[in-house]
């Protein structure tokens, strides 16, 4: 069990259910995320021993100086858990807003290497941790308008993989959880609001919760110290991959 877990994001979906998880195997908390107030309830909630820090993973200054103020019984991180991330747009490359991309790249990718590379020397120098790291199966299997977001996943998937080849041999650990449907306010965020375009996406099917998410976090993350999960990759049953796009005339 890991004594001290980060997790980015943790107001969402994901990072609450993380945040149960750990807290409920005894882990102590540092809760990150934008909104103090909802870090306050999520805190609450929980229970358990947790630290707030609020910080926008973009905004690299903000980042350290959230990290910099961690009591010295919160500051040695076992486990990074990476997770704030988020789609903006469906709508075909050509026909979408260049700031969502600007906004995803720089939350999924930049915002997640910033906390990263912040973290990663306490842990190689304490000689043991572990980074996971909450890509998507967008990262392997693109669909249509998800160009971008699909990218950005596949940024934090190779990111974990060249990860490991240089933390050989430090005792530091990473893994790349790559969820497929799972319900959350993602698609809220996604469809900027749109509520009942959201909840199509999760209409008639049965979608995997974020608790199903944490328990493969919890999985790897509790494994013994030697054992490495590389990647997982999880779907609800009711999901596949799709056939090849063929236009036909
Ligand atoms: P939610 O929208 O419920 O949660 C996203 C979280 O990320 C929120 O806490 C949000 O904070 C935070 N966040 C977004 N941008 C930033 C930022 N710039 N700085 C700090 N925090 C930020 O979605 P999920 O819980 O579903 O998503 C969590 C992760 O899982 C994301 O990386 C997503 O891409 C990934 N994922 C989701 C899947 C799904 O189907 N739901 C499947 C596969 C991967 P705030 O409330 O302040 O916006
Ligand atoms: C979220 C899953 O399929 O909407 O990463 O891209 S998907």
């Amino acid at each position: 069990m890991p004594a001290i877990v980060l997790i980015t994001g943790a107001t969402g979906g994901f990072g609450s259910a993380f945040a149960k998880r750990f807290a409920a195997l005894g882990s102590k908390l540092v809760l990150a995320g934008r909104d103090m107030n909802k870090l306050k309830g999520l805190a609450e909630e929980v229970g358990g021993t947790s630290y707030l820090v609020q910080f926008d993973v973009r905004d690299r200054a903000a980042v350290e100086a959230g990290l910099a103020s961690l009591p010295p019984d919160f500051a040695e991180i076992d486990l990074l858990v990476n997770n704030a991330g988020l789609a903006l747009g469906a709508d075909p490359a050509f026909k979408s807003d260049i700031t969502d991309w600007e906004v995803m790249v720089d939350t999924n990718d930049k915002g997640l290497a910033i906390v990263t590379g912040l973290v990663l020397p306490g842990m190689v120098a304490r000689g043991r941790g572990h980074v996971i790291n909450i890509s998507s199966t967008a990262a392997s299997y693109p669909y249509p308008g998800g160009h971008v977001y699909c990218a950005s996943k596949a940024f934090v998937t190779q990111f974990s993989l060249a990860l490991r080849a240089d933390l050989i041999g430090t005792g530091v650990r990473v893994t790349s959880v790559e969820p497929g449907m799972v319900q959350t306010d993602f698609s809220l965020v996604r469809f900027k609001g749109d509520a009942e375009r959201a909840a199509k996406v999760y209409a008639d099917t049965v979608p995997l919760t974020a608790d199903d998410v944490a328990e493969a976090v919890t999985w790897a993350a509790t494994l013994p110290p030697h054992f490495n999960v590389n990647r997982v990759e999880i779907m609800p049953t009711t999901q596949g991959p799709g056939a090849l796009g063929v236009h036909r005339t």
